[in-house]
C-alpha cells in the first residue's frame, strides 16, 4: 500500500486527486491551511477516508513535520495562489506560495527522504505570449503575469533538484482544466454558475472582460490521472497535459447559454474590470508526449463539460432554493 501526500487538497485538483488515490488503495495524507471558518467543501464526502495534517507552503518547519507525519512515498504539490488576477494585486504573497513554497517542500523532502517522488503543478501560463503554437514541452516561456512567472520559478527549481540531487520530481505543465468543483472566480465557473442562476430567474446579467481569449479546457477529473501516471515511470520527466483543442470565451458562454435555450446576447455585457494588465491570448497545448509515454488521453471533450458544469450549478441552485 503507498501513501501520497498533497498540498492543496482543498482545492479543485486535489479534491479529485484525493478520490483518484483512494480508488488505488493509497493512504492519502493532505495538508490544509488553518481558518476560521472551514473550507472542506470539496473533500467533505471523503473527509473520513483521508488524513489532515495542519502545515502552509509559507512556513518550512510545517512541511518537514508533514513529511515525517506522513512518511510519503508520491508528494503532490498542488497548493498555490492559483487565481491569475489576484497576483496582480499580491504579486509578492504568490511568489511566496507559488513559487518559494516549491522550493521548501523539495527541501523538505531533501532533507527527509530523497526517495519521494514529487509532482509539481506547473502551468501553460509559463507560455504566456506564446512563442510557437501549439505548444508542448521544448516551446519556451514568456509568462505575462506574477503568476505565470511564480509558476515558472516553481518549474525550474523542480527541473533543478532532480539535476543537483537525483530527486524524482516531475513538473506537469497542465493547460486548464475545469470541473463543477472550479473556484467560481474562474471564467468557465462564472460563467455555468451564471447561466444557472439566469435561468433559474435569480440573475440578470453576466459581466465578462476578454471575450477572445482563447484556452485549451480539460476536465480535471481526466487531468489529475495523467499526474498519477508522472510518478508511475521508470525515470521523472516532464510532460505536457491538455486535450489539443482551443475555444474562446466567446464559444464557451455561447454553449452554456444555448445547453438551457438562452441567447447570450441578450444577458452578457463586457466590464473593463475584468481585463487584465497583460493577457494571455490564445493558448494550446500538444501533449504527443504524455500520449505516448504514459498512454493518457482526455476523455470528456469541450461541450461535455460545459454542459455537465452548467447542469451541476442548475442543481445545486434548484437545491438551496428548497432548503
Ligand atoms: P485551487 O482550486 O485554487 O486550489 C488551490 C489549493 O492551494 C487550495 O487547496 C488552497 O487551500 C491551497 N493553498 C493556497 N495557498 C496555500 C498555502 N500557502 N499553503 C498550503 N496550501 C495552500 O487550484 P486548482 O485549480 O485545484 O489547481 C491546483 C494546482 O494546479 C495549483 O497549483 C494551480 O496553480 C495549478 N494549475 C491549475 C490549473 C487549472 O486549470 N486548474 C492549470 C495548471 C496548473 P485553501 O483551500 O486553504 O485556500
Ligand atoms: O478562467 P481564467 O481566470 O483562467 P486563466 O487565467 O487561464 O488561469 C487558469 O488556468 C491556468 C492554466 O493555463 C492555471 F495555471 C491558473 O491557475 C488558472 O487555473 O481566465 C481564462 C480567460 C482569460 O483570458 C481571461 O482574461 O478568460 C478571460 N476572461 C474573460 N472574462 C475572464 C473573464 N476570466 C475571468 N476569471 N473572469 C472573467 O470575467
Amino acid at each position: 500500500m503507498k501513501t501520497a501526500l498533497i498540498t492543496g487538497i482543498t482545492g479543485q485538483d486535489g479534491s479529485y486527486l484525493a478520490e483518484l488515490l483512494l480508488k488505488k488503495n493509497y493512504v492519502v495524507y493532505g495538508i490544509v491551511r488553518r481558518s476560521s471558518s472551514c473550507n472542506f467543501e470539496r473533500i467533505s464526502h471523503i473527509q473520513d477516508d483521508i488524513k489532515l495534517i495542519q502545515g502552509d507552503l509559507l512556513d518550512q518547519n510545517s512541511l518537514i513535520e508533514a513529511i515525517e507525519d506522513s512518511k510519503p512515498d508520491e508528494v503532490y504539490n498542488l497548493g498555490a495562489q492559483s487565481f491569475v488576477p489576484t497576483s496582480w494585486n499580491q504579486p509578492v504573497l504568490t511568489g511566496e506560495f507559488t513559487a518559494l513554497g516549491v522550493t521548501r517542500l523539495l527541501e523538505a523532502i531533501r532533507l527527509k527522504n530523497k526517495n519521494i517522488r514529487f509532482y509539481q503543478a506547473s502551468t501553460s501560463e509559463m507560455f504566456g505570449k506564446v512563442r510557437e503554437t501549439p505548444q508542448n514541452e521544448k516551446t519556451s516561456f514568456y509568462p505575462r503575469s506574477p503568476y505565470g512567472v511564480a509558476k515558472t520559478y516553481g518549474h525550474w527549481i523542480t527541473v533543478n533538484y532532480r539535476e543537483s540531487y537525483g530527486l524524482y520530481s516531475c513538473s506537469g505543465i497542465l493547460f486548464n482544466h475545469e470541473s463543477p468543483r472550479r473556484g467560481l472566480e474562474f471564467v468557465t465557473r462564472k460563467v455555468t454558475d451564471s447561466v444557472a442562476r439566469i435561468k433559474l430567474g435569480l440573475l440578470k446579467e453576466l459581466k465578462v472582460g476578454n471575450l477572445e481569449a482563447k484556452r485549451d479546457w480539460g476536465y480535471a477529473g481526466d487531468f489529475v490521472e495523467a499526474m498519477w501516471l508522472m510518478l508511475q515511470q521508470d525515470e521523472p520527466d516532464d510532460y505536457v497535459i491538455s486535450t489539443g483543442k482551443a475555444h474562446s470565451v466567446r464559444e464557451l458562454i455561447d454553449t452554456a447559454f444555448s445547453h438551457v435555450g438562452l441567447n447570450w446576447q441578450d444577458y452578457v455585457v463586457t466590464d473593463p474590470k475584468f481585463v487584465r494588465p497583460a493577457e494571455v491570448d490564445v493558448l494550446l497545448g500538444d501533449s504527443s508526449k504524455a500520449h505516448e509515454k504514459l498512454k493518457w488521453k482526455p476523455r470528456v471533450k469541450f461541450e461535455e463539460l460545459i454542459m455537465m458544469m452548467v447542469d451541476s450549478d442548475i442543481k445545486r441552485h434548484e437545491s438551496s432554493a428548497k432548503l
